[in-house]
């Protein structure tokens, strides 16, 4: 899929205020400073599209960006940042919830993975947790030009195995990085087949 044009569309903290849910979404979420706002602006090659940053926590809010004008990306703050207060972090947690698991629209979201790390109790349980709910997910590893390909094989299959324990299926994987663009056409190829099986809810 060519990227023809992306822009932001509005900023939420609740969940009334959302776009009409009328064209297919995508919510890109995962632990704080995994690089989903960089990700974003990877796959849509507009830099200062969702705002970056070197400090945990920058993306507060659930954003949303309009694609060719007929797909959504959704920001979302990342789970896990220590650094907010108990009581933001679990209201967050119940807005990102309630959400994900009431977007009618909502097609599919990716759950971005530190490709450096071992898999992390956080990610698993949210994993879980979509699972449960029927929601429909696909893993994206992060930052995989910061190490060689062999140390992202062996992070993405010891995730593999942690949720191999749960599931029986593996949901598809893409390893990629926002500086190299890997990962970048196979994510837009997936989003692409997703969105012309849409059909958009009828009006009541
Ligand atoms: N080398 C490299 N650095 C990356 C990559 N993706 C993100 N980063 C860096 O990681 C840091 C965090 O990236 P963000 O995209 O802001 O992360 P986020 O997940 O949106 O963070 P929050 O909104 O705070 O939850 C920034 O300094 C990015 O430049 C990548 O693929 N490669
Ligand atoms: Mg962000």
């Amino acid at each position: 899929m060519q990227i023809q044009s992306a822009e932001f569309k509005c900023s939420n903290t609740r969940t009334e205020k959302l776009p009409p849910p009328v064209l297919p979404e995508y919510a890109f979420i995962g632990r704080s400073n995994v690089g989903k706002s960089s990700l974003i602006n990877a796959l849509t090659a507009k830099k200062g599209l969702a705002k970056t940053s070197q400090t945990p926590g920058k993306t507060q809010l659930i954003n949303h960006f309009l694609i060719n004008e007929n797909w959504y990306i959704v920001d979302l703050p990342g789970y896990g940042y220590a650094r907010v207060s108990q009581k933001t972090r679990e209201e967050w947690e119940r807005f990102i919830r309630y959400y994900l698991r009431n977007r009618e629209n909502l097609q599919c979201v990716f759950v971005l993975i530190d490709s450096r790390i071992d898999p992390q109790k956080a990610d698993l349980d949210f994993c879980f947790w979509l699972g449960e709910n029927g929601i429909p997910f696909v893993l994206a590893f992060t930052k995989a030009d910061k190490q060689s390909k062999i140390k992202t094989t062996h992070a993405v299959d010891a995730f593999k195995k942690a949720l191999l324990k749960y599931f029986e299926e593996i949901p598809p994987l893409f390893v990629t990085s926002s500086e190299t663009k890997e990962g970048r056409e196979e994510i837009l190829d997936f989003i692409d087949g997703v969105n012309k099986n849409f059909n958009p809810p009828t009006p009541v």
